[in-house]
């Protein structure tokens, strides 16, 4: 039963902009961007018309995977800032009628935070129950291989279990070994984890990114996994619905609805994000699903195959049709771990303002809450990497140290460094970003690329999001409206609907660099253009474009 507007959900009408604060404006010119940076932004992000900022992590940390390894959930990493000077910043996004979300990195913390410090001094520590710790496998000496406990493989190559010699034991890291898993097993970790989020939410921050937050329950035999794949024994425990709840319990409950949760959840089925963010459980708001951004992944995400149009259609026509009657859907194209999508599913050469207007035209369209990543309200591009060297994300660099040279097609195209490059604001020598040396080098083609020409070029990416956002806060149907696709099986053509009480809304859109002449039944062409990519009219779709129609 869908609430009346106008006490839906806030955050069903809301467009995010994510920052990755590393890449996006330094203010001190030491080449790492910074939450002052941020804060001379944020005229830019209100006339872009945003309307929640989500921060990627500014938390101290060892910087192993740019901050998503934490050494204290109550401060600000120093290249960062300080706690005042967040302060100031979330007044000023409030100042602005903007919203702002925390990443909230609960399954793992850095190996130096002090929770961990303790937990791994000695084997009967108070804390040692807070994280996964297990003797070498059964007959199998400590550090000997095949010694860890389980078979599992690291998304960051390797095993998922590190030795601590000091006490012969095994502990364990999904991700890297500077990021020991939280054992949330454990009551006394869930309750130190609510407390630091209230803590957050008590300081004016709107609601929370939850990172992998699908896998803080584990299964607690720790089976093996084939061929080292332990997913099914650490995605969607058997306590997972439990702990989400308790959390919504323990900390959002008597803040009714003033806050927004999105749980990043790689795995997640449509069967499961129904009953994860259907509001009469109380568990999270929305879920990252990776299905979309998969489509292109052959045997492993470096070996990229390239998109079949009518399999995108089919994985987001079956998210819209899955959470149509409950549950809410997240959109996104891009994040700091996805390669940039005019890259990926467009055209970033000759082409590269009209995909990025169309593929903008066709996240923004669908049911649900759109999330923009910094830079791809500009177009930004993949970055012309060309030696391993020029890698700093650790999934790369440890994928290199593997793979060696023979992966750099697949780092190319698939490295999260692509995201990271600093965003472009104008055509100087370091894109306006920073005034020293950037820690991860600007795109070349920033001189071309950049905010500034975009915000004095009327047709430009970025006034296309503008008109894009305009049209989701003045137009209901565009936030509650019925969805239905059409053309599904078009390789070429992506098309739908949305309709709401008396209006209908129709989308095509062009996903090659080829004219092309959807057939509908009726002539399309002749309904009310309400936003179009291209000032083109009548029946052809020129290479790339989209529009929109009022019907
Ligand atoms: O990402 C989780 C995740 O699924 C990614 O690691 C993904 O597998 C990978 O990027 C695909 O290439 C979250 C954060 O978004 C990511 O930045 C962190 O590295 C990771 O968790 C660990 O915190």
């Amino acid at each position: 039963m869908s609430l009346p507007e106008s006490t839906d959900a806030w955050w069903k009408s809301a467009v995010v902009y994510q920052v990755y604060p590393r890449s996006f404006a330094d203010s001190d010119g030491d080449g790492v961007g910074d939450l002052r940076g941020v804060e001379s932004k944020l005229d830019y992000l209100a006339e872009l018309g945003v309307d929640v900022l989500w921060l990627s992590p500014v938390y101290p940390s060892p910087q192993d995977d740019n901050g998503y390894d934490i050494s204290d959930y109550r401060g600000i990493e120093p290249v960062f800032g300080t706690l005042d000077d967040f302060d100031r910043l979330l007044a000023g996004v409030h100042g602005r009628g903007m919203k702002l979300v925390m990443d909230l990195v609960v399954n793992h913390t850095s190996d130096e935070h002090p929770w961990f410090v303790e937990s791994r001094s000695s084997k009967d520590n108070p804390k040692r129950d807070w994280y996964w710790w297990r003797p070498p496998r059964e007959g199998v000496p400590a550090g000997a291989p095949g010694a860890e406990p389980t078979n599992w493989t690291s998304f960051f190559t390797g095993p998922t279990w590190e030795l601590d010699e000091a006490t012969g034991e095994y502990y364990l890291h999904l991700f890297s070994r500077k990021q020991p898993d939280l054992n949330w097993e454990n009551p006394q970790v869930r309750a130190a984890v609510h407390e630091m989020m209230r803590w957050w939410l008590d300081r004016g921050v709107d609601g929370f990114r939850m990172d992998v937050i699908n896998m803080i329950s584990k299964d607690t035999a720790l089976p093996d996994g084939p061929g080292g794949d332990g997913s099914a024994h650490y995605l969607h425990g058997p306590r997972l619905h439990e702990f989400l709840r308790e959390m919504h319990r323990e900390v959002f409950a008597d803040r009714a609805g003033a806050t927004m949760t999105v749980g990043e959840m790689p795995g997640v089925t449509v069967e499961e994000a129904r009953l994860l963010t259907d509001p009469a459980r109380a568990e999270v708001d929305m879920v990252f699903q990776f299905e979309h951004v998969q489509l292109d992944h052959g045997p492993s995400k470096w070996d990229r195959t390239g998109l079949d149009l009518r399999d995108l259609k089919a994985t987001l026509g079956r998210w819209q049709a899955g959470l149509a009657d409950v549950g809410w859907n997240s959109l996104y194209w891009n994040n700091h771990d996805q390669p940039r999508v005019v890259s990926r599913f467009g055209d970033d050469g000759a082409h590269r303002v009209e995909s990025a207007k169309m593929l903008a035209t066709v996240l923004h369209l669908h049911r649900g809450t759109p999330f923009i990543y910094q830079g791809e309200e500009l177009g930004m591009t993949n970055y012309p990497f060309t030696s391993a060297a020029q890698f700093r994300d650790i999934e790369s660099v440890n994928h290199h140290a593997l793979a060696g040279d023979a992966a750099l097609p697949g780092l190319r195209a698939m490295s999260r460094d692509n995201a990271r490059t600093p965003m472009q604001w104008d055509a100087s020598p370091n894109a306006g970003f920073t005034t020293g040396t950037p820690w991860l080098p600007v795109n070349p083609n920033h001189t071309e690329v950049n905010a500034a020409a975009a915000l004095a070029e009327t047709d430009s990416v970025f006034h296309h999001y503008r008109a894009l956002i305009a049209l989701r806060h003045s137009e209901p149907t565009v936030v509650h409206g019925n969805f239905t696709m059409l053309l599904p099986d078009d390789p070429n053509v992506y098309a739908f609907s949305r309709s709401h009480r008396d209006t209908e809304l129709l989308v095509l859109a062009n996903f090659t660099s080829k004219e092309q002449r959807p057939d509908l039944g009726f002539p399309w062409w002749d309904a009310h253009l309400v936003l179009g990519s291209h000032s083109n009219r009548g029946a052809t779709l020129r290479p790339w474009e989209a529009r929109v129609y009022r019907q």
